[in-house]
């Protein structure tokens, strides 16, 4: 029974998970990971600074969602950041890798990266932030989608600016594009919780099954040791009547 003790085990830790969706932002520092969230979130959360800001991760929860900040990647100033902010990928359930096409294309570090979490099958969306910093975002967009041409499934990129996004007049807001990130992280909200439950319902047949494995093995065991017992009856039972018929 201890195959079954273990997968009851694992059963409780998959439903103790949190039942948010866990969001996070990654990138280089400066892109404007800390500001998107604020304004993701509808409130100033998360610090902004024109210097290095985030120097460790931070959790905000609202509409069943933990948004997680995170220090930039590839900071020059305290090695041990890159490091933590790493431990992230494990947790997040939906990253959001940011780059500002303020600076242009991406560049080697980024990409290697985006390289090495599409291996590993994380879940991610490409955010081109401070749109509002370049004439053309078409063209770097592009670019960038060429870039990122070792994905097999296509990256979904949006283009987004936090500061249109907080700005008064209501034509400079729509040209932010945020609603297009709220839709896709909406949609990625619906399919965690769909899949939470197929989840926790495709362990739960698991033990069933394996409950079921174990009855079979018992009773076939019970089975065999009858059969030896009646096996050994009969020939106790020889052997009495030979003993009998000594005498
Ligand atoms: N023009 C423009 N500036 C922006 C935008 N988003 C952020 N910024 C500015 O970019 C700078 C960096 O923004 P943050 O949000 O602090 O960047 P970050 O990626 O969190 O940086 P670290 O925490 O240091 O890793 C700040 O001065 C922001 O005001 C945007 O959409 N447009
Ligand atoms: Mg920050």
């Amino acid at each position: 029974m201890n195959k079954v003790n273990n997968l009851i085990v694992d059963l409780n830790k998959f439903k103790n998970r949190p039942n948010t969706l866990q969001v996070a932002v990654y990138g280089k520092y400066n892109h404007g990971k800390s500001s998107l969230l604020n304004v993701l979130v509808h409130k100033d959360i998360f610090k902004v600074a024109d210097i290095r800001e985030t120097v460790e991760i931070k959790r905000f929860n609202s509409n069943n969602i933990t948004w997680i900040d995170t220090p930039g990647l590839d900071a020059d100033i305290r090695r041990g950041d890159d490091d933590e902010a790493h431990k992230i990928l494990t947790e997040s359930d939906c990253l959001l890798f940011v780059h500002s096409v303020a600076e242009g294309e991406l560049d080697n570090k980024e990409r290697e990266f985006l390289k090495d979490r599409y291996k590993f099958n994380q879940n991610i969306a490409i955010i081109l932030t401070q749109i509002d910093q370049v004439k053309d975002i078409d063209e770097i967009r592009i670019k960038i989608r060429n870039q990122l041409n070792f994905a097999i499934k296509p990256m979904s990129i949006i283009a987004v600016s936090s500061t249109r996004a907080k700005h008064a007049n209501h034509n400079i807001q729509q040209k932010s594009n945020i609603e297009e990130l709220n839709r896709l992280i909406i949609k990625e909200q619906k399919s965690f919780l769909e899949n939470r439950d197929k989840e926790i319902e495709k362990k739960k047949r698991v033990i069933k099954q394996e409950i079921r494995t174990q009855k079979d093995k018992l009773y076939e065991k019970k089975d065999r040791v009858n059969q030896e017992i009646t096996t050994l009856k009969k020939e106790l039972d020889s052997d009495i009547q030979n003993i009998k018929n000594l005498f």
